[in-house]
């Protein structure tokens, strides 16, 4: 961290680069469920979890960018291999519903913390996540009830709905 100019604090410097390697993992992850239902012929879903892949990155570099903004220090944390294979389609939509929500739980830590720190740039800059969550649960949520009314057997049917 550039002490002479830095804008932030180490403790909110290291949460946001754990948040860094969430949005990578969710962006890792969305594109390892964007494979996986290729593999099943379902390009529909293939290709929105492509996009939420990239826009999870985009998430991840928007905060890159923020610390760069503030003279904190950026460390991109290690990846896990993400899961590559599901019971059903409904178990991998499942699994985005449930990332979502993980997410946001740390989004809501980070709000936290930069409340504790008084660190109110921080805060203002997490409302734009605060919002993007509340969009990407809902959206998880809404394609999940979806899946679960067309059924696993009908669920190429909502695929072809998907672009
Ligand atoms: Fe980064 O928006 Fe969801 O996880």
């Amino acid at each position: 961290m550039r002490q002479d100019r830095a804008m932030i604090g180490s403790k909110m410097n290291e949460a946001l680069n754990a948040q860094i390697g969430r949005e990578f993992g969710a962006s890792y992850q969305y594109y390892a469920l964007a494979a996986w239902f290729e593999e099943q012929g379902l390009p529909g879903f293939a290709k929105f979890f492509l996009r939420q892949g990239q826009e999870e990155n985009e998430h991840a570099l928007k905060i890159v960018h923020y610390l760069g903004e503030v003279g904190g220090h950026v460390v991109l944390p290690a990846q896990p291999q993400p899961k590559s294979t599901y019971e059903s389609a409904l178990a991998a939509i499942e699994s985005f519903l449930a990332a979502e929500q993980e997410v946001t739980r740390a989004i809501y830590e980070l709000v936290d913390l930069a409340t504790a720190e008084k660190d109110h740039s921080a805060f203002e800059f997490l409302q734009w996540y605060v919002s993007e969550q509340r969009e990407e649960v809902a959206s998880a949520t809404g394609l999940l009830d979806r899946a679960r009314r067309f059924g696993e057997e009908r669920v190429v049917l909502l695929d072809s709905t998907l672009s």
